[in-house]
C-alpha cells in the first residue's frame, strides 16, 4: 500500500488552499510532532518513573499526573518555539497562556487537554491528547477577546496512544483524516481522508454505576438504550478519546450526563466535547448535550463542563426525543 506521510498528505492537500489552510496544516503537523513526542513518553513511562503524580491538584481540583504535566509541557514548548498560535487554553493551566507570535499567529487560538484519561496511565489504558484550533476572524469580536463557539473551530483532532498511535483530525475544507504512526520511520501515514461514522449502532458508552446520580431524562435515556432497542452493547473503557475512537470507527453513542447535583456533568465544553463533537459532527455524527448542539454553546469560562453525548447520528435523534418528553 502506497505510504503518504501527513507533511506529503497536507502539502499535496493545501498548498494551492491559501493562506489559511497552510497555516493551519502548519498546526496539524506541530500537534502531529507532540504527539510522536508524548507516545515515546507514555511508552517509556514505567520505566523511566514517568507514572504516578505529581502532588499538585489542578485548575478542576483534579491530582496532576506526571505524563499529564509532561503532555503540557510539550504542546507549550513546540508552540511556543514555532509560533503559529497566539494563546492557548489548557486543561492544565487556570488561565490562557498567551504565545508571543507574529501578528498572524496571534488571530489563532488552541484548547487543549493535552492528556485525556489520567486515571488510567498506571494501567496502560489507551489515552490521548485533544485539540481544538480557533481563527480570530472567524468568530472573535472586533480586538476583544470572546471565547468561541465549537461551530468557529478552524481545525480539531485528537491522538491516540495505544497499542498504535493514530492521529484523527479535521480541518476547514476537508474531510475527517485518520493517520497511524508507522514506528520505523516516525511517520504519520494516511490510513483515510474521508473517515464517516456508521449512522446506526447498537454500541452505547456510559458508566452506570452513576444510575443513581441521573435525573428521570437521562435514567429513561439509559433504560432504552439498554434495553429499549433490538439490540445493546455496552463498551465502557473510562478514557473518552478511547471510547470515543471505538465508536468513531464502529458506530455508537458515547455519553457524559448531567447529574442531579452536578447538572453540568464532567466534560469540559471547549477542549473536549466540543473539538470530539466538531469531528463526529464532520463525520456526519451529532454531538448534543441531549437538548441542545454542543456546537451552539457559547461559553461563559474556559473550564465550562456540558452534558456530552457524541456519536452516530439515528441513536442521538432518538435519545433527543426521549429528553423532549420531558419539558
Ligand atoms: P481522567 O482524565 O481523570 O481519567 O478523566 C477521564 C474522563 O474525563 C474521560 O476521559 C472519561 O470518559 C471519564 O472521565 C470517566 O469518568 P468516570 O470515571 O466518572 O466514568
Amino acid at each position: 500500500m502506497k505510504r503518504i506521510t501527513l507533511a506529503e498528505y497536507l502539502y499535496s492537500e493545501t498548498h494551492t488552499r491559501g493562506e489559511c489552510s497552510g497555516r493551519v496544516a502548519d498546526v496539524i503537523k506541530g500537534v502531529a510532532l507532540v504527539g510522536k513526542i508524548i507516545y515515546r513518553q507514555v511508552r517509556w513511562a514505567g520505566l523511566e518513573n514517568m507514572l504516578g503524580e505529581t502532588g499538585a491538584i489542578n485548575v478542576q481540583g483534579e491530582e496532576v499526573k506526571r505524563l499529564d504535566e509532561y503532555s503540557n509541557d510539550r504542546f507549550i514548548e513546540v508552540f511556543q518555539r514555532n509560533r503559529l498560535i497566539g494563546s492557548m487554553i489548557s486543561e492544565e493551566m487556570g488561565e490562557r497562556l498567551m504565545i508571543d507570535g507574529d501578528p498572524l499567529a496571534a488571530e489563532f487560538l488552541m484548547t487543549l487537554d493535552p492528556l485525556d484519561g489520567s486515571s488510567n496511565i498506571d494501567v496502560d489504558v489507551t489515552i490521548g491528547s485533544i485539540f481544538a484550533l480557533f481563527q480570530r476572524t472567524g468568530g472573535f469580536d472586533n480586538g476583544e477577546f470572546r471565547l468561541p463557539r465549537g461551530e468557529e473551530m478552524v481545525a480539531c483532532g485528537y491522538v491516540l496512544y495505544g497499542a498504535a498511535s493514530y492521529f484523527v483530525y479535521w480541518m476547514q475544507g476537508f474531510g475527517v483524516c485518520v493517520f497511524n504512526l508507522d514506528m520505523p520511520i516516525g511517520e504519520y501515514v494516511l490510513i483515510t481522508n474521508d473517515l464517516k461514522v456508521p449512522v446506526e449502532s447498537s454500541i452505547y458508552s456510559v458508566n452506570e454505576a452513576n444510575y443513581r446520580k441521573w435525573a428521570p431524562d437521562t435514567q429513561k435515556v439509559v433504560d432504552y438504550l439498554r434495553a429499549g432497542r433490538e439490540k445493546s452493547t455496552g463498551r465502557y473503557i473510562g478514557s473518552l478519546v478511547a471510547d470515543f475512537h471505538r465508536n468513531l470507527l464502529k458506530g455508537g453513542v458515547y455519553l457524559y450526563p448531567g447529574e442531579a447535583e452536578n447538572p453540568e456533568g464532567k466534560i469540559r465544553l471547549l477542549y473536549e466535547a466540543a473539538p470530539l463533537g466538531k469531528l463526529v459532527t464532520m463525520a456526519g455524527g451529532k454531538a448534543s448535550t441531549g437538548r441542545q448542539n454542543i456546537l451552539d454553546i457559547i461559553p461563559d469560562t474556559p473550564h465550562q463542563r456540558c452534558p456530552t453525548i457524541l456519536g452516530s447520528a439515528k441513536v442521538i435523534e432518538e435519545i433527543e426525543k426521549i429528553y423532549a418528553e420531558f419539558k
